[in-house]
Formats: C-alpha cells, sequence, structure tokens
C-alpha cells in the first residue's frame, strides 16, 4: 500500500511539547514531511527567528519522526500543498480562530481538490515559542544579534529603522506593533543617532560628545532589546583610533556602523549652512572603509558608508562615483543623504546605481522627504529606512508642554489625561 503524505508547517525556532505533539500525531497518518518556515515568512508576523533557517533545518531533519523538510517561503500554505499534494494535513486547533483563520480556510478548500484531510490535535495550552522568548532576556548573544541585520536584509523588503536614543524608547522600537490582515507590522532595527544621542545630552551634533560616552549609553540600550542597532559615527573618527571603536561595538552586539564622508568640524547634515563642511577625499575615506574592513571580527557586522555630495551640493555624478568606489571598497550598505524636500535626488541615484555592478542594499533617511512613503522608497530600490530622529522629536515638545502647563495653572491638574498615569509608569517595566 502507498504511504500516505502528511504536511506539517513549523519555525522550530524553540521546540517544544506542542511541536513534538503534532509530529507525533501527524506521523500516525503517514510520511511526515516538514514545510520549515523560511525567515521571510516568520518575520512577516512576527520577530525574525534567533537561530537561522539552515540551524532550524538541522535541528528538525535530525527528528526520526520527521521524513522530509522543505522550505514555506510564505504564510500561505497553497503553493507548498500544491507541490506535495498531501493526503493530510495537521495544525493544531488553536487556528480555528484570530489571525490565521483565513490561512485555515484555504488549507482545507486547498485539500479538497485531492480528496485530503485536515487534522486539528487539541492546542497544546500555556506554551508556545513566542511566550517561552518573552520569558528569556538577553535571548540575543552579541554574536547572534550583530548578524540579524544582514539576515533582515535578506528577508525584508524593506528593513524599518527607529532612532533610539535612551532604553526606553528602544523598548518602544522593540515592542511596537500592529497587525495589518495577516501580516504583524513592526520597527526592525534602532539608529543610534548622533543628533539625538547629542540633543538628549545639551550638547550640539558636532562631535563632542565623544565615542566613549556613546558607547557606555549603547549597552543600557542593548540591555534590554534585542533587536539589530546602526550605530551612526559621524565620520568614523581618527583613523588610528576606529579599530577600538570597532572592537567595542562588536562586542556590544551592534550590526552596522555607518560613517559619513566629511571631515573637518562636524555639522549636522540637515543645517541648511553647510558653509566650513568639507568632504572627504574618496581615497581617504576609503581608508576607513578598508580598515574597518580588516579589523572587524565578523563579516556580519555591516560597514556602512554615508555619501554626503547631494548635501555638500555637488551633485549627482559625485555621488555615484563615490558609491562605487566606496562599495570597491569594501562598504556593505551605502546611505545616500539628502536634506531636499522631495526624494527627487536619492532617486535619481538609486536608478543609476543599480545598474551599476555593486549590489549594495541602499539606505534612504527621510526626515525632510517625510511625505515618501516605504513603498515608494522600495520601488526605487532602498532596502533600509532610517526614521533618524522621531523618538526625540516627539519627546521634547511633549514634556516642553506639560512644563509649559504647570507653569500656567501653577498645579499640575490639567495635565493629567495627556500624561501617562502614575500607575502606567510603575508597570511599564515588567
Ligand atoms: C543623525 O541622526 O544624527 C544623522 C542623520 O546623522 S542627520 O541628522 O540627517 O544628519
Ligand atoms: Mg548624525
Amino acid at each position: 500500500m502507498e504511504k500516505k503524505i502528511v504536511y506539517i508547517a513549523l519555525s522550530a525556532d524553540i521546540l517544544h511539547e506542542g511541536h513534538i505533539n503534532i509530529i507525533k500525531t501527524a506521523s500516525k497518518y503517514g510520511e511526515v514531511i516538514a514545510g520549515l518556515l523560511t525567515d521571510a515568512a516568520i518575520s512577516s508576523y512576527k520577530n525574525i527567528p534567533t537561530l537561522n533557517y539552515k540551524q532550524r533545518e538541522i535541528v528538525l531533519r535530525n527528528i526520526k519522526l520527521v521524513k522530509e523538510v522543505i522550505p514555506q517561503n510564505t504564510l500561505d500554505y497553497r503553493p507548498n500543498l500544491n507541490l506535495i499534494k498531501p493526503n493530510f494535513v495537521v495544525h493544531g486547533d488553536d487556528w480555528k480562530s484570530g489571525p490565521q483563520s483565513e490561512t485555515r480556510k484555504q488549507v482545507i478548500s486547498y485539500l479538497k481538490r485531492w480528496g485530503g484531510k485536515l487534522i486539528e490535535p487539541k492546542y497544546t495550552k500555556n506554551i508556545s515559542s513566542t511566550a517561552i522568548k518573552t520569558k528569556l532576556i538577553n535571548y540575543h548573544t552579541p554574536n547572534n544579534r550583530v548578524s540579524i541585520l544582514k539576515r533582515l536584509l535578506n528577508t525584508k523588503k524593506i528593513v524599518r529603522v527607529l532612532e533610539s536614543h535612551s532604553p526606553l524608547s528602544g523598548l518602544i522600537a522593540e515592542n511596537i506593533k500592529i497587525r495589518k490582515k495577516n501580516i504583524v507590522e513592526q520597527f526592525d532595527a534602532m539608529w543610534s543617532s548622533s543628533l539625538t544621542d547629542s540633543s538628549l545630552k545639551g550638547k550640539p551634533d558636532n562631535q563632542v560628545l565623544d565615542f566613549s560616552s556613546r558607547f557606555s549609553g549603547l549597552g543600557d540600550l542593548l540591555d534590554v532589546t534585542s533587536k539589530p542597532l546602526i550605530f551612526d559615527a559621524d565620520n568614523g573618527g581618527r583613523l588610528e583610533h576606529l579599530p577600538y571603536s570597532i572592537k567595542t561595538l562588536e562586542r556590544l552586539g551592534v550590526s552596522s556602523i555607518m560613517i559619513e564622508d566629511k571631515i573637518g568640524l562636524k555639522k549636522n547634515s540637515l543645517f541648511s549652512d553647510q558653509s566650513g563642511s568639507k568632504q572627504d577625499s574618496i581615497k581617504d575615506f576609503c581608508k576607513k572603509i578598508e580598515l574597518i574592513k580588516k579589523v572587524r571580527k565578523s563579516k556580519d557586522f555591516l560597514i556602512g558608508a554615508r555619501i554626503e555630495s547631494f548635501i555638500l551640493g555637488k551633485g549627482l555624478k559625485d555621488s555615484i562615483k563615490r558609491a562605487s568606489a566606496y562599495s570597491e571598497a569594501g562598504a556593505d550598505i551605502i546611505l545616500i543623504h539628502s536634506k531636499e524636500k522631495t526624494p527627487k535626488e536619492i532617486f535619481s541615484f538609486s536608478k543609476i546605481f543599480r545598474k551599476s555592478k555593486y549590489k549594495k542594499p541602499l539606505v534612504s533617511v527621510p526626515s525632510t522627504y517625510s511625505k515618501t512613503s516605504e513603498s515608494m522608497l522600495i520601488q526605487n530600490g532602498f532596502q533600509i529606512v532610517i526614521y533618524a530622529n522621531h523618538m526625540l522629536r516627539a519627546a521634547y515638545p511633549a514634556m516642553e508642554n506639560a512644563a509649559f502647563s504647570i507653569l500656567k495653572n501653577q498645579r499640575s491638574y490639567e495635565l493629567e489625561n495627556k500624561i501617562s498615569s502614575v500607575k502606567k509608569v510603575i508597570n511599564l517595566i515588567k
């Protein structure tokens, strides 16, 4: 008699008795083919898994009740069902309601085409990988966290990065989520901004705040979060000091350093007056890139090169020339900066650069051209979007208004419904 085929789909990041229950049940109906959700499929509805696809595949392949493992590239089962036409699909009965109920209906109607059946064992209560992970503080070691940005770049249409200037703002980047049908939208990574770090310390964004001070703040932020972080290192500082900075950043678990091609006393790029700001020579900036490439411990620690040609009025030709040279020197990602109200100049850049032999992911910082949506950035070849200063810009007027209201009313009562309750603040950190 021909063996029946049973299909199950799972992420297998943390395997627990609920999974074993599904696998055991499935094996009673025939040979088990496991559809292992890829990083892309998983990160469309929750955080990217701790273990990458290959690592999870090894675990699953070595479970004796699993006959075969194939990738499932989407949350939608149908492409794989079509491929293997299983006699049975096994899934816990928890998906009868909630966001997966639509997928369930699709599975039932597809199975009907060849007389297949859905088997739904009782969901193992009070256990889920996500719940286990939430309980584990620091479930990313620095090594593991460093590589996540690279994995996200291989997985997501666009990596969404939010400025985080403190552990508390980092927790917002970490936890805030909205659900749109089957997809959960969230931030993928954090940006440590020189502008907001400096402002928070009451200092101008001109490198007066030194790296040692910024690095010690980073430790606190990374202590309470798990998402990858891109560090805005201005121009990287002196060549002789760079190896020490790279060592600290990698040790902390930072995923990328972003260095800009400016020299001299730094001015924030969004200042209209850039007089006195000079661009580095291509040769000297490439030396910085090459040095980082040489000293970094892990190739997953990405070298970001930020081109300031548009900021300094140098134009498209110069920016393309620099992007090619920086890529050749070893840059992993290219940030093309602009302070225009529209994305016209950065799109003119991406149109040309995308056709070059360098397939480096492009980064956009839409601070001044904030009408530009993520879908427009994707269409124009950008793979990372950095919301570079918005958390601090949101916090400042809120604090200012609170102070103003107390002063005006000579009491705090008028503020009460505009600010968090004390109870909420006390319970904020579990
Ligand atoms: C920062 O956030 O510090 C940046 C981006 O470098 S910008 O402020 O646009 O220069
Ligand atoms: Mg900066």
